[in-house]
């Protein structure tokens, strides 16, 4: 059987270097074509000289040099730029495409990919969360398959698997984060540092961050929207700090079905390039007589703003989630920079949302613009609010 070839975009982050221990672990099944890095050059060298792509990309024009030079003397091509990620996607000789970069920059690549018939395994919720509607139409028109990576939507879409009944409810459940606990008067003075030592997933910095204020929960909502075409009101989100139900599926006749496992991102992002198949893969069992406990928490909107300011934003259409997300980006590399604290991250989306034109039915262009003058707007207000002193939790 000819081996599965395929492109990760985003191979040196969290995502990507467990997609790379997938391949590794099964060399007669899997062929790493592409890889493609931001910033982490050195990693990405790493990974191309034990991999031996047919290409890589570094993003980050200021590095091409170097990755140029340390792969000399192999026949590896190196290309450099936001714009060749686009390109590079388009390669006959890829199969499957691991969309898994972090953010608004994931969305033109995976737009490319799916433009050039390639199956997609979308890490990248921020696709579909900024445009949704326009992927979707795309995915379809190019019959191309998109495969959730995001655990809670391979879950979901796992529990899918052979059902034809109608679907009811779809279930999120989250872990609740770091803060699940701390009284809300306190959630001004939590740090950066507090934010990031996430209790049950290893994950990049932003997702981390997104989970602390659980906006990755309203994005995952935003997301399994469009991936299952479930009405916003039928998605409940339920904490659930063991994180061992990945997530559920409700049926007309009331059935609930769920997906379980130790937290392990390995197991989504394997199913997502080995389905309808599965394949062995070593990790932790799951010991129900060991550890056999489950609680299950409401997500309070005092605690938990951003949830519901993306079901909002999810409501309001058009160009909002677009809006939601560029200033969701804006306040979380404000935060991790010290510039702002935990709770000022909300207001910061807050005033985005409320100042950025709304646009009803966004092109793709519309896009571009919605989310740079987001960014505009969500950073002038740090800067002014910052000056002001008015910014919060920080001393
Ligand atoms: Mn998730």
């Amino acid at each position: 059987m000819a081996k599965h070839r395929i492109a990760i975009l985003g191979s040196t982050g969290s995502i990507g270097k467990q997609s790379l221990e997938i391949i590794r672990n099964n060399k007669n099944l899997f062929q790493a074509e592409v890889l493609t890095a931001n910033n982490n050059w050195q990693l990405l060298v790493n990974q191309a000289i034990e991999f031996l792509p047919d290409s890589v990309v570094i993003a980050n024009e200021s590095h091409y040099l170097k990755v140029k030079e340390a792969l000399a003397r192999f026949p590896i091509k190196v290309y450099s730029g936001k714009k060749s990620l686009e390109e590079i996607v388009e390669n006959d000789n890829i199969d499957t495409v691991i969309s898994a970069l972090v953010g608004y920059s994931g969305l033109f690549p995976t737009i490319a990919a799916i433009k050039a018939g390639k199956k997609i395994a979308l890490a990248n919720k921020e696709t579909l969360v900024v445009a949704g509607e326009i992927v979707m139409k795309l995915a379809e028109e190019y019959m191309v398959p998109i495969l959730p990576v995001d655990s809670e939507h391979s879950a979901i879409f796992q529990c899918l698997v052979g059902e034809k009944g109608d679907l009811e409810k779809i279930i999120l459940t989250a872990s609740g984060g770091p803060f699940l606990h701390t009284p809300i008067r306190k959630l001004k003075d939590v740090t950066a540092e507090d934010a990031l030592k996430h209790p049950k997933w290893s994950m990049g910095a932003k997702v981390t961050i997104d989970s602390a204020t659980m906006m990755n929960k309203g994005f995952e909502v935003i997301e399994a929207k469009w991936l299952f075409g479930v009405n916003p009101k039928n998605i409940e989100v339920v904490i659930h700090p063991q994180a061992v139900i990945h997530s559920m599926v409700q049926f007309a006749d009331g059935a609930i079905k769920a997906q379980l496992g130790s937290p392990d991102m390995r197991i989504p992002i394997q199913y997502a390039l080995t389905f309808p198949e599965r394949i062995f893969q070593k990790n932790n069992r799951y010991d129900f007589l060991k550890d056999g406990i489950f609680n299950f928490h409401e997500a309070e909107p005092a605690r938990f703003r951003n949830l519901f300011l993306a079901y909002n934003a999810l409501r309001r259409a058009g160009n909002s989630p677009c809006v939601l997300n560029a200033a969701n980006e804006v306040a979380v590399a404000s935060f991790l920079d010290r510039k702002i604290g935990f709770i000022d991250m909300t207001e910061v989306i807050e005033h985005t949302l409320e100042n950025v034109s709304y646009i009803e039915s966004p092109s793709l262009d519309d896009y571009r613009l919605s989310d740079a003058e987001s960014r505009i707007v969500a950073e002038e207000y740090v800067k002014k609010n910052k000056n002001k002193k008015l910014i919060c939790g920080l001393k």
